[in-house]
């Protein structure tokens, strides 16, 4: 039914695009979604943004669930935050596109997000917990940011070099 497709990796320029709106709820975003989920339970990963595998648009999957637990898909369109708490949490973060790699981030510890699920109607939640930092974080990539942007510059420039030399090597 559904098709994994390649998860794009750093330094791959594409993770810089901001994404635009989905504008229509069409059977090519079904199955987008569905090759979305595909990967992304295949990485295993517990989100995934539609630019990670290179389509430029405000679209994300993710599941929480624990593994021995029933699965918990979730599809977010669109995505706004509506307002961040002021208290901060910190949780150590990893990315499909940066793999292997893992760092702590400090974000805010609670936001109210608005998005349109798939069958086009409009929803608004808070999330708390590891369900705030996925989805700031996967919000980030459909504005072009990922995680790393938020550490010092002197271990940003380490995990880009590292990558854009094993890019050049692969490439020989
Ligand atoms: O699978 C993922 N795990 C994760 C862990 C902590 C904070 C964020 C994430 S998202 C990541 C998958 C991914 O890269 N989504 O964009
Ligand atoms: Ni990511």
């Amino acid at each position: 039914m559904a098709n994994p497709r390649d998860i794009i990796i750093l330094p791959d320029k594409q993770l810089r695009l901001i994404s635009k709106p989905v504008e229509t709820i069409t059977p090519e975003i079904r199955t987008l979604v569905d090759d979305m989920f595909q990967t992304m339970y295949d990485a295993p990963g517990i989100g995934l943004a539609a630019i990670q595998v290179a389509v430029p648009l405000r679209l994300i999957t993710m599941d929480l669930s624990k593994k021995e637990g029933e699965k918990e898909p979730r599809v977010f369109i669109n995505p706004e935050i509506l307002a961040s708490s002021d208290e901060l949490s910190v949780y150590e973060e990893g990315c499909l596109s940066i793999p292997e790699y893992y760092e702590e981030v400090e974000r805010p510890a609670r936001v109210r997000v608005r998005f349109m699920d798939l069958e086009g109607k409009t929803r608004e939640e808070d999330a708390e917990g590891l369900y705030a930092t996925c989805i700031q974080h996967e919000i980030d990539h459909l504005n072009g940011v990922l995680f790393v942007d938020y550490l010092s510059k002197l271990k940003r420039d380490r995990v880009m070099k590292k990558f854009t030399k094993a890019a050049k090597l692969a490439a020989k």
